[in-house]
């Protein structure tokens, strides 16, 4: 992968996949229901988004969900953002580089079995902090290129249930997408089966 792109297989144990997975059902339940983002041509995505924090909708950062019921979003709760603070120290294996890392946001999303995530750049966010990336579930292809173009070149590797992967650096604006969700492919004792979560923490520079 890009110089300040990590990946750590099986950063969370069993046990802190079923507790992530207990979190999300239950963020589900609050003020703002997980939703099909709608891009500006009028399209829906296929994975569904559930905001911490900040409410992204393509392609800004609201504190209320415009788009969805208007409700404000609830505040990122301070366990996960120091989940985040441990995945940038433990990627990077260096405690400092977690020092000043305050993520203010989490992006949580659902892919059932047909869903994917096209190729694109994070770019939304007004600091280049770097994003913390959790998944959980069915296995994923996750397709990660290069910060001039959409295309070639880009690695394609499987992420699965308990990876970690930190973007930081040079390969915080990389283009990236997840071409196809392995449907079936999760241990049970994830908690969750029949489909992917992925959890991202981020740093907006908004207030
Ligand atoms: C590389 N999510 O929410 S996580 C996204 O699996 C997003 O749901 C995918 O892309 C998912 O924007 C991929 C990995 C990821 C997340 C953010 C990145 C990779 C990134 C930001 C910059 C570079
Ligand atoms: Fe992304």
């Amino acid at each position: 992968m890009g110089p300040g792109a990590v990946h750590v297989p099986g950063w969370l144990d069993p046990a802190r996949q079923r507790r992530l997975v207990e979190s999300c059902r239950g963020f589900g339940r609050g003020p703002v229901p997980y939703r099909a983002a709608k891009l500006p041509g009028g399209h829906e995505m296929s994975v569904r988004t559930l905001c911490l924090g900040w409410h992204w909708q393509p392609y800004r950062y609201t504190r209320t969900a415009d788009d969805v019921n208007g409700a404000r979003v609830p505040d990122l709760p301070a366990w996960l953002a120091g989940w985040g603070r441990r995945a940038v120290a433990d990627a990077y294996a260096d405690p400092a580089a977690a020092e000043g890392y305050e993520p203010d946001t989490a992006l949580i999303n659902f892919y059932a079995g047909t869903a994917r995530m096209g190729m694109h750049q994070d770019k939304d966010e007004q600091a280049d902090f770097p994003v913390v990336s959790l998944s959980v579930g069915d296995d994923c292809l996750f397709r990660f290129g290069n910060t001039a173009a959409r295309g070639r070149p880009y690695t394609d590797l499987r992420l699965r249930s308990g990876d970690l992967f930190v973007f930081g650096g040079p390969s915080r604006y990389a283009y990236h997408g997840v071409p196809k969700i392995y449907l079936g492919t999760a241990d049970p004792e994830c908690g969750l089966t029949g489909g992917r979560l992925n959890v991202t923490l981020r740093v907006t520079g908004l207030a």
